[in-house]
């Protein structure tokens, strides 16, 4: 083993070194008269990257994925890749178990050093082939779906393509910033088919996402088969959210074991949810001794949350819960290989009290345990007694953070604390930033946005570690050390057109996947690189031209994503005259939805409403107008250096022509006519804008989209 170890190290710096030595004429003339490639367009950005001089590396039918190893999952890796890679190549990539690495060969090595962990893996391409190398068959999956990236969009394509699938030449060294990064789907709201599960664990995978967190229960349907209680599928699965009369909504045990072993298969764990004591309907429904008056409730296929709860009020109902959890917990642990069983905890009818929830997380945590799981519920639970190392989820939003150190702290930040108190570990699902379900802006389709329009950059900038922490970062309720990842939630209350208002017998309700994608793309690979890269390595501006030339992947692939505005996909033509957002910092330009004359401007959180959309119109001499779309008015620059920008009605005063330059990073400066910049006053709501002379301040920096 030694031996061959060694050996296998010097075969990886033979193929770099060959890469760099190698003077091959053609490259090195190719080199000296064509620009440089930009570097590969990677998501999540690894930890370090390095393009090396030489060739690239030509896959071709001969190629062979050589796998250092002869176990079982390693193998596999191998298997995986070359049925990826079938399907757009139409090669049949041979995989071969060996003990040296090849020429023409994609090398997987899992002998490498502990120190690269689970997950981390080393990739290094050039003329000779591409070697992967990890401790494991985990890392090296992680480094074959960045191998996938490294490879021409048409590689997702599911039909072959004719054209040359080259690796450039590179030296990539990776591992992850958090253990735990989780996507979730609301299966309850909107119950997905197997294959549409399975759908969406490739697409997560891609993106070393590796956890699946499985909303499997809630007020609207109950998804999972327990044999002991047949009514509970029978009845209550029946439902969701605005639909009654299925029949198949719902995993049976073969089904769910298909899930997980699938999603195994790409190194994702299945975190079932059994939600509870609230959003408990369908249970309610389906078993009568569940109720105080030990009588069924109806089924409920509405859009509330908070409408439900076991009965927790006396000894016998508090019995009867207890062993309904025992049944159902032991039976979903029993098919889940994962350490966690997550117990929801979240939105409680008003009126119950901390006995009624108490009764409930004993109950639950006690079966939990005995199945020898870790118990994970949403941060509610904190304001009970956990059992050690529980994991808790939190999901507040700004406007908990504002409360930090108040007399008065929110629930979510006290329930948070108590959970930090007893120890419990967190995993950070910020509504604001991490919820899939909130609307992009006023013209997304699906979706709430009863915490925040989530654009794709609010979607990015955020740090897990401040994500609890007050406004300006300080005072971090949950500590860095208690963070053990990131989850994006894909949650389905309002999974269909029009869903700003209840749904009629004339809405269309897209299928599960066209909904998750069209809301989880481009969100989901910006929150995969939350979890995954160091804070430090991330950088909005860079996220989004590497996230543009993922556009042309997803099209290959067939996902039905939402083409943000803001990002410059590859083919789109971009042009400042007509109609825009402006954006600085994250915040948009906004004139407060009022119709006045001399308002003042603001910054506010996006939402491409009228209030902020802008139409540029070039004059004569190059300079732009722009015009407000609430108020018809016009920008005007109202003095000189400080002074604030206000609206007025279109006039021929030189105050309302703005230059527009390209800065070369993407965004913009807009220059008044006497040479003094448009400028945020900082990036939070009602900010000031005014002109300015040039700072370089980053709020002098717009984005026009
Ligand atoms: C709140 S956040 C919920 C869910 C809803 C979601 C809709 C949480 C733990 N519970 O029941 O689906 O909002 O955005």
């Amino acid at each position: 083993m030694r031996l061959s170890h060694l050996r296998l190290h010097l075969a990886i710096a033979a193929v770099a070194a060959t890469a760099l030595a190698s003077p091959v004429t053609a490259a090195v003339s190719r080199a000296a008269t064509a620009p440089p490639e930009p570097p590969p367009a990677l998501i999540p950005q690894p930890v370090s990257q390095k393009a090396l001089e030489g060739q690239e590396f030509t896959l071709t039918s001969s190629t062979r994925i050589v796998v250092l190893s002869e176990e079982q999952a390693t193998v596999g890796v191998g298997t995986y890749l070359s049925e990826f890679l079938a399907h757009a190549t139409g090669y049949s990539v041979q995989v071969v178990s060996d003990t040296e690495a090849q020429e023409n060969a994609i090398v997987l090595d899992p002998n490498g050093s502990k120190e690269l962990g689970a997950e981390g893996y080393t990739l290094t391409s050039g003329k000779q082939g591409v070697v992967v190398e990890a401790h494991g068959a985990e890392g090296l999956f992680r480094g074959v779906q960045t191998l996938r990236q490294l490879l021409p969009a048409a590689v997702e394509s599911r039909t072959p393509q004719t054209r040359a699938w080259t690796v450039p030449p590179v030296e990539i060294s990776d591992a992850p910033r958090y253990g735990y990064r989780g996507v979730m789907l609301d299966v309850a709201r909107r119950f997905f088919t197997v294959p549409q599960v399975k759908r969406y664990i490739d697409q997560a995978a891609s993106y070393k996402m590796n956890m699946l967190h499985l909303h499997l229960t809630d007020d609207q349907g109950w998804r999972i088969a327990i044999d002991e209680i047949p009514d509970l599928t029978k009845k209550g699965a029946s439902t969701q959210s605005g639909h009654t009369g299925g029949t198949d909504w719902y995993y049976t045990a073969e089904d769910y074991k298909e899930i997980v072993s699938y999603a195994k298969s790409r190194f994702m764990t299945v975190v079932p949810e059994i939600d509870g004591p609230g959003h408990t309907q369908s249970a309610l429904a389906s078993v009568p001794g569940l109720n105080c008056d030990d009588k069924a409730k109806d089924l409920y296929t509405g859009f509330e949350v908070g409408i439900s709860l076991y009965c927790l009020k006396d000894e016998q109902h508090i019995t009867n819960v207890s062993s309904f959890l025992k049944t159902v917990i032991k039976a979903v642990a029993d098919l889940t290989p994962g350490p966690y069983i997550h117990v929801g905890g979240d939105e409680t009818p008003k009126d119950t009290t901390p006995e009624q929830y108490a009764a409930y997380v004993k109950a639950a945590s006690d079966t939990a345990t005995a199945q020898g799981k870790t118990l994970m519920g949403w941060h509610q639970l904190g304001q009970a007694k956990l059992p050690a190392g529980s994991l808790m989820q939190y999901w507040g939003e700004e406007s908990d953070r504002k409360s930090i150190g108040a007399a008065n702290e929110r629930d979510k930040i006290r329930y948070a604390r108590k959970g930090v108190e007893q120890k419990a570990k967190f995993v950070m699902s910020p509504s604001d930033h991490a919820y899939l379900d909130m609307k992009y802006d006023v013209s997304t389709p699906y979706g709430l946005k009863w915490s925040e329009y989530i654009p794709v950059q609010r979607s990015y900038e955020w740090d897990p570690t401040t994500a609890s922490a007050k406004l300006d970062g300080t005072g971090s309720v949950v500590p860095a050390d208690q963070i053990v990842g990131v989850e994006a939630t894909l949650w389905a209350d309002r999974a269909y057109e029009g869903s700003s208002a209840l749904p009629t017998k004339a809405t269309r309700w897209p299928s599960a996947t066209e909904y998750a994608e069209y809301m989880s793309f481009p969100r989901l690979p910006a929150l995969a690189e939350v979890g995954w890269t160091p804070q430090a390595g991330r950088d909005w501006k860079n996220f989004r031209q590497r996230l543009a030339q993922h556009g042309p992947r997803w099209t290959a692939a067939g996902i039905g994503y939402h083409p943000a505005p803001g990002i410059p996909w590859p083919g789109t033509v971009k042009t400042v005259e007509g109609a825009h957002s402006v954006v600085t910092g994250g915040k948009a330009l906004d004139n407060r939805g009022s119709t006045s004359d001399g308002t003042t401007m603001i910054l506010y959180a996006p939402n491409r409403g009228s209030n902020q959309t802008w139409t540029f119109t070039k004059q004569s001499d190059g300079t732009y107008t722009l015009t407000n779309k609430t108020s018809g008015k016009c920008a005007q620059a109202s003095g000189g250096a400080g002074t604030a920008v206000v609206q007025r009605t279109r006039n021929s005063d030189a105050a309302q022509r703005w230059r527009v330059t390209e800065r070369g990073d993407g965004d913009y400066t807009i220059t008044s006519s006497s040479g003094l910049l448009l400028t945020g006053a900082s990036a939070t709501n009602g900010a000031a804008i005014t002109v300015q002379e040039d700072t370089g301040s980053p709020l002098q920096s717009w984005s026009i989209e």
